[in-house]
């Protein structure tokens, strides 16, 4: 009885080990926020075309490629915090910065000129 009891503990603190491992490595960000790529009437979007956040605040973006139409790959950049991104059809990446200045910065894809980007909007 008591070896049955001492097994179910050790599973227990294995499962407990693979869950902590398992854990989001990211450290919280300030503002977290997802941005998809769409097509309407043939032209491209990154929806929703505004980010704000606060003057030293982490960002965390999650964007993702849902446009059907090729190509296949569409960018995310803001120059003004260094971020530059290729994000392939179906699949999500994360980009994750500081808002270190404030001011309103574009939002574009580095990929197609046409594509509409939006602003980085950085308060006090
Ligand atoms: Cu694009």
């Amino acid at each position: 009885m008591r070896l049955l009891a001492l097994t179910a503990l050790a599973i227990s603190l294995a499962t407990a080990t693979i869950s902590h491992a398992e854990a989001p490595a990211a450290a919280p960000a300030d503002v977290t926020q997802t941005l998809v790529a769409v097509e309407i009437e043939g032209s491209k979007f990154w929806l929703p075309g505004t980010v704000v956040a606060r003057k030293g605040q982490t960002v965390r973006l999650t964007l993702m490629n849902k446009i059907p139409s090729d190509p296949n790959q569409h960018g995310f950049a803001i120059p003004a915090v260094g971020v530059a991104e290729v994000v392939n059809r179906g699949e999500t990446k994360t980009v994750t910065f500081t808002a270190a200045k404030e001011g309103v910065f574009p939002m574009v894809c580095q990929l197609h000129p046409a594509h509409v980007g939006g602003q980085l909007v950085v308060l006090p």
